[in-house]
């Protein structure tokens, strides 16, 4: 499409819209028809998937933020978790002549050419959430997601800690790891940090299988782990949905979850931090939530306005996170380490949660 089509075509996207969204208010319309105009922008995101409740959160954010009364018209596009899929559709968004492409990758690898494809079409990409790993950094403008690997450290601190102040030794600690999608890099960054935590303190991991972040297949890994392993104390689970998949299974064959590992409780450990996980926490069958903040929306929206006005942006942007830990397990952590940061779970903050 030329410039003056583009121009076009806009105009007619912002004129239904105004419409649409009711953008009316007291300003003058043809006033605020030209600051739409000159604002309006076409953004098409490829998103992984729906397998998590992290990543319907995720989704909401963008939509919410992109949305016509923003002043944006978002095309959305779910992979499935195919990475096939998310190629066809960032070619899908070349043709149809984005401004601006969000993409949520799958996993790091297989993505040169496509990116190659868009920046060829000088169409500014942005990663969010997992990273991509290309020859050539320049092949995206900017990312925006979470420092995986220091989100398991944090985990893992903690369950040293915890654990040390229950007089519990490093080699009693009988350990599974249910994986996120392998090659993702939140997967990467979580796993190497309990690979490396169970090195350097000489705890027993006994299996590491991928739950693929759902909960029904995490069910069946978690199953299995408890056929093959009859002495599985703490379960690591890269996300809440695999929480919930783990301890549905670990109830079915009647092991009690909770934080006692001295009374033969299975102590589970998730990453995420939706209101579903806390209000485990809350009870007492997760012993720690890792937060991972899904809601990008609004960070992703800064870089392209600061794009817009030809500044410049960061190359990596990484979102706040924080720990939350039963109230009854804060003490014994504490005597280890007076600096730990830890919210402590309460249905107040459960009440105010957003996803
Ligand atoms: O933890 C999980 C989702 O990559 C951070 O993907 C993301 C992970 C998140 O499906 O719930």
């Amino acid at each position: 499409m030329k410039k003056a089509a583009i121009i076009i075509s806009r105009t007619i996207i912002v004129l239904s819209m105004l419409a649409l969204a009711g953008c009316s208010g007291n300003t003058d319309r043809s006033e605020q028809r030209e600051h739409l105009v000159s604002h309006q922008l076409t953004i098409g995101f490829s998103q992984v998937g729906s397998e998590s409740d992290w990543r319907v959160a995720n989704t909401k954010s963008m939509k919410d933020t992109f949305c016509a009364a923003n002043g944006y018209t978002l095309i959305f596009d779910d992979a499935q978790q195919k990475q096939e899929k998310q190629i066809t559709a960032i070619r899908n968004f070349i043709q149809q002549e984005v401004d601006y492409i969000i993409l949520a990758p799958v996993t790091e690898g297989g993505w040169d050419t496509v990116l190659q494809e868009a920046k060829d079409a000088g169409i500014p990409v942005i990663i969010v959430d997992r990273m991509v790993d290309v020859s050539n950094d320049n092949l995206y403008t900017a990312w925006v997601g979470s420092d995986f690997r220091r989100e398991g450290e944090k985990a893992c601190k903690w369950l040293r800690s915890y654990t040390r102040a229950m007089g519990i030794k490093a080699k009693e600690l009988h350990i599974v790891n249910i994986q996120g999608t392998i090659g993702a890099t939140s997967q990467i960054g979580r796993t190497e940090a309990l690979e490396s935590a169970a090195k350097k303190y000489g705890w027993d991991l006994l299996a590491s299988a991928s739950g693929d972040y759902a909960r029904t297949k995490s069910k069946e890994v978690m199953e299995s782990m408890l056929k093959a392993h009859g002495n599985i104390n703490v379960v690591y689970c890269e996300n809440d949905n695999e929480a919930f998949g783990a301890i549905e299974a670990l109830r079915q064959a009647d092991k009690s979850v909770g934080l006692n590992i001295r009374a033969g409780e299975t102590l589970v450990l998730s990453f995420d931090g939706t209101t579903a996980a806390l209000e485990h926490l809350l009870k007492g069958e997760i012993g720690l939530v890792t937060e991972c903040n899904p809601l990008q929306g609004p960070a992703v929206r800064k870089i392209i306005e600061t794009l817009e006005k030809e500044g410049a942006v960061p190359k990596q942007t990484y979102i706040n996170e924080k720990v939350f830990a039963h109230d009854d397990t804060v003490e014994s952590v504490m005597v280890h380490d007076t600096q730990y940061d830890i919210t402590v779970v309460s249905q107040k903050l459960i009440d105010k949660r957003k996803y």
